[in-house]
């Protein structure tokens, strides 16, 4: 599999499935809930995955899919050629703004990230990168990414964590909130991701995010020097969801060890 033809081939695919989310807002969205109230999925959705599955079965008829919305291949292992996709990231974003959501796609060998994109559909940015050939917002070359200190930095974390929650201990929160910056929260862990990559921001970390959330972005993350691990400071497993935290160097240990306390 040449890769550089890969990579021109997934560009490709997600600029056509970019157009069409575009051209879907002449037309009523049908919006329903999954897991809970909130967790929202549009036909788009569901349109924008099958419209990727039909093409790669079609063209790489023994590449596998993960894709959110089902549509792919159920996965045990990480065997093979992977596509990893979220059609769209950032669906209450996709609904209510109609901008800030992306397409998150990571193509993967036998577990290995080969090709990670990010693509901002509104903003026409396209992060990308390939395995030991760098990342690109668009056609630029990223460069690695610079030493925070935590002082000055912006980190990317959901309020909702900074109240009683069941998932991590607030008050460290509380205490990572006051020594910061500022924080921020977009609604699209990809964009979050992206501009983590691109210096927007320092961090971001979330309590639980899905393979195809993280897939595109932890191939980019690794091309510029960010460390992405889950809160207990461990690798991502993509076969499951996972606690997840992206930094720049200098930031990510005093993160994992001085304010973040999981309670499971
Ligand atoms: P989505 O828009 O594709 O659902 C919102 O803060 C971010 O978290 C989005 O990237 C969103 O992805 C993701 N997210 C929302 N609900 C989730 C859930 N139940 N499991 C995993 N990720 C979720
Ligand atoms: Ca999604």
């Amino acid at each position: 599999m040449n890769v550089h033809r890969l990579d021109k081939y997934a560009k490709s695919l997600i600029k056509v499935a970019a157009g069409r989310i575009k051209s879907s807002f002449t037309t009523d969205l049908l919006i329903e809930t999954k897991s809970e109230a909130n967790d929202l999925v549009t036909n788009i959705d569901k349109e924008t995955e099958q419209f990727f599955i039909h093409h790669i079965k079609r063209d790489f008829p023994n590449h596998r899919i993960l894709g959110e919305e089902g549509f792919g291949d159920d996965l045990h292992d990480l065997e093979g050629y992977i596509w990893i996709l979220d059609p769209i990231d950032g669906t209450m974003n996709f609904i209510h703004q109609k901008k800030n959501f992306a397409i998150s796609l990571g193509i993967y060998k036998d577990g290995i990230g080969v090709l990670g994109y990010i693509y901002n559909v509104m903003e026409d940015e396209l992060i990308s990168a390939a395995m030991d050939e760098g990342a690109y917002f668009n056609d630029v070359r990223i460069p690695a990414v610079k030493k925070a200190n935590i002082e000055q930095s912006i980190i990317g974390i959901n309020a909702s964590w900074v109240v009683p929650n069941k998932h991590i201990e607030h008050e460290g929160m509380i205490k990572l909130l006051q020594k910061v910056r500022g924080t921020r929260s977009y609604g699209s862990a990809a964009l979050e991701i992206s501009y983590v990559v691109t210096g927007k921001l320092d961090a971001y970390m979330s309590m639980r995010l899905s393979p195809w959330d993280i897939a595109g972005g932890m191939v980019i993350a690794k091309e510029v020097g960010a460390i992405v691990t889950n809160l207990a400071n461990e690798p991502i497993n993509l076969l499951e969801q996972n606690t997840f935290i992206i930094s720049k160097p200098g930031l990510h240990k005093e993160l994992v060890t001085n304010y973040i306390r999981l309670k499971q």
